[in-house]
């Protein structure tokens, strides 16, 4: 064997006994702070399963979704998120992590296609200007997957919450704990998850009747979470720790025909936690 030979040899031994790219143990996790007004996040992310680990170091509740559409520019996705009424059509909410109350935190997991997306909090200001208009949106890009890598293995759920027009269905009533709860938009369009404490002597007529005179006043709940956005067909992963108490199960999705949030056409429910 001359040398030549032999340095083909070596390469084409070592090309064969490279070894795999390693399988992720689990989802790419991300980092994202929220306060007035402002977001603090990479740049860029990779595609792929991602955790959302959400902090609220701020004063006022914040919430962090990630809003996309199929070859949208920033600035198309900035126009149609300023814009009042039902969300467009190509709009896509894979991500979201729902409300977090100051100094509160929140875990979400879902699958991150490639794209330009915003990251946008657009819970009101105690002057009622949701904090988009006072700047809560942030670009960021997810690149694509490189060729050949592997999926990280989905996050191990212990309850089903399956979101329809206009309903919730539980597949096991929730328990005062821990919980990673997988949650599923069986569609037909966006919804999401919000899980609100109702206050002491409170019901879900309370809260349809705060709805109706405005919003005025103390409302009946207060948000301790939930999956913010989540496009038809597709599913997410919530990890919570509840305590025991009256909830809702509330979605404000507006709805894609009349814009209204969709509590109003009835996707709210109340369970209790012991
Ligand atoms: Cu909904």
């Amino acid at each position: 064997m001359t040398l030549r030979h032999a340095c083909c040899f070596l390469v084409i031994v070592t090309g064969c006994t490279r070894p795999k790219p390693a399988a992720p143990t689990g989802p790419n996790v991300v980092t994202i702070t929220a306060t007035e007004y402002a977001f603090g996040a990479p740049d860029t992310i990779p595609a792929g399963l991602t955790t959302l680990r959400m902090l609220n170091p701020g004063r006022e509740p914040h919430q962090a979704f990630l809003a996309g559409g199929q070859g949208k520019s920033f600035a198309e996705l900035e126009a149609a998120m300023m814009k009042e009424g039902p969300l467009p059509e190509w709009l896509t909410i894979p991500i979201g992590a729902g409300v977090v109350v100051s100094g509160d935190s929140s875990i979400v997991t879902a699958n991150l296609p490639p794209g330009n997306y915003l990251i946008l909090c657009f819970i009101p200001s105690p002057d009622g200007t949701p904090h988009v208009a006072k700047g809560m949106s942030r670009r960021i890009v997810v690149t694509a997957a490189p060729a050949g890598a592997v999926a990280a293995p989905e996050p191990k759920a212990d309850v089903t919450i399956t979101l329809n027009d206009y309903s919730f269905t539980t597949s096991t009533p929730l328990t005062a704990g821990t919980h990673t709860i997988r949650v599923e938009n069986s569609g037909p369009q966006l919804h999401e998850l919000t899980i609100e404490r109702l206050a002491p002597g409170k019901t879900v007529a309370d809260f349809r009747q705060w709805v109706a005179s405005g919003m005025r006043g103390t409302p009946p709940v207060a948000s301790v979470g939930g999956f913010a956005g989540l496009d038809k067909g597709k599913v997410g992963w919530l990890t919570i720790t509840l305590t025991p108490g009256n909830y809702l199960l509330n979605c404000y999705v507006p709805d894609a025909k009349d814009g209204k949030p969709h509590f109003v056409h009835g996707m709210v429910q109340q369970i209790t936690i012991s």
